[in-house]
């Protein structure tokens, strides 16, 4: 968490009062995890002394074009897991989140500078990881992100708002790459030649997912379709996954994107922006923990998806490797960055694991096989 200002303050002790809130604001803080909204708790103090935490957020507009869809489809499928928990699974102990209401019985409100914000309740103690330290973690990360996909197997697809186009298209985010690559509007290509290189020679695995998509042959299901790691809240005292937050990519997608990101953030012990790259790895026992975790939570995969679970994860991570890349390119205009280069230092850690994977890509898909065949 970052240190608070006054005006940060202001705003958010405004902001929090358009929500349904009890009690009186008593403080604020900012946390900067997370690379697209601007996120904040809010304290509040009720009559009887208790404080409670709630989550504020504004949403990105630069990223999220029409945030109303984004509010429409966090309030399907929040208000969807909510009932499925308590009516199918029969689950009253663990917490969700909740979206508080605003005036007019809105879910969201606009904040004192415009920009649309929601409140949720605070995921009580728990908290999130960059890095995975341990294969328990790895293990409980994947079996929430595969319930999750569990939960919302049997939402409509049709209920949910495509909110960014060709989110998890490969193929259209090389394209894009290529178009700035020759622009280079910023005249920072000159640097990147080798990275360039690099994602050039791998065009050919781009379409592998989508090109079975439109055949049909993988199912397009509501996805979260941000499952990195730190998308997820674990108990502090357990490691229990608690809950699964970032629900603002919840889309029509591919499940295999969405087990590719675990892959892809929770197999390397190097941060995501890590600028030594022989840090980068890709730790196979952390990669069996997800892939037993996932086949664990979901029990929807089709042997077609269980059969590219692997190339999931290599694509994905190729693809937010190419998804930095031009955003350095473009000048940092997509992704929060903290100083300069970050997002090339991002791309190269993308990368390195890419290669990381396609060095033990046999042994990764002969254990999913593997296990996909055990009883579990
Ligand atoms: P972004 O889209 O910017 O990644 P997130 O929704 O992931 O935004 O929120 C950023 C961070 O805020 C999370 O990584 C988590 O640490 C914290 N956070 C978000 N929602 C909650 C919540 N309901 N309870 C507790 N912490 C939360
Ligand atoms: C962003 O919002 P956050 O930080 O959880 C991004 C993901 C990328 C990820 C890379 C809406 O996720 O797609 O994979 O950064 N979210 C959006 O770390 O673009
Ligand atoms: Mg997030």
């Amino acid at each position: 968490m970052s240190t608070t200002t006054e005006n940060t303050l202001n705003i958010i002790k405004r902001t929090s009062h358009e929500f349904a809130i009890a009690g009186e604001f008593v403080d604020g803080i900012e946390i900067d995890s997370g690379h697209i909204n601007n996120t904040y708790v809010a304290n509040y103090q009720r009559a009887n002394g208790d404080v409670r935490r709630y989550i504020l957020q504004r949403i990105n507009e630069h990223v999220f074009k029409d945030p109303l869809s984004v509010m429409r489809n966090v309030e399907a499928v929040t208000r969807h897991i909510n009932w499925k928990v308590l009516r199918v699974k029969k689950d009253a102990s663990g917490q969700t989140l909740n979206i508080y209401p605003a005036r007019g019985g809105r879910s969201y409100a606009e904040g004192p500078n415009g920009g649309i914000w929601r409140c949720y309740n605070f995921i009580e103690n728990c908290h999130t990881y960059d890095v995975v330290e341990n294969t328990r973690q790895a293990y409980q990360a994947a079996k929430a992100f595969g319930s999750f996909q569990d939960l919302v197997s049997d939402m409509p697809l049709e209920d949910i708002e495509e909110t960014i186009p060709d989110f998890h298209n490969t193929p259209k985010r090389y394209n894009r790459l290529m178009e700035v690559v020759a622009a280079d509007p910023v005249g920072r290509l000159k640097d990147v030649q080798a990275e360039v290189d690099f994602i050039v020679a791998r065009e050919h695995l781009c379409n592998k997912l989508v090109k079975l998509a439109e055949a049909g042959e993988l199912p397009v299901r509501v996805t979260h379709n941000d499952t990195k790691l730190n998308n997820v809240m674990m108990d502090s005292e357990s490691d229990e996954a608690v809950c699964v937050i970032d629900l603002d990519t919840v889309m029509p997608g591919l499940s295999l994107y969405d087990f590719g990101d675990l892959v892809r953030t929770a197999t390397s012990p190097a941060e995501e922006d890590e600028t030594d790259l022989s840090k980068v790895e890709m730790r196979m026992p952390m990669f069996e923990a997800l892939a037993e975790g996932y086949l664990d939570g979901c029990d929807c995969l089709t042997p077609l998806e269980i059969e590219n679970l692997v190339t999931g994860g290599k694509l994905m991570t190729l693809e937010v490797g190419i998804r930095f890349l031009t955003d350095h390119l473009e000048g940092d205009v997509y992704f929060k960055t903290d100083r300069e280069g970050h997002n090339l230092d991002r791309s190269r850690t993308q990368l390195r694991l890419v290669e990381c994977i396609e060095e033990q890509e046999e042994a990764m898909q002969g254990f999913v096989m593997k296990v996909a065949k055990a009883p579990h």
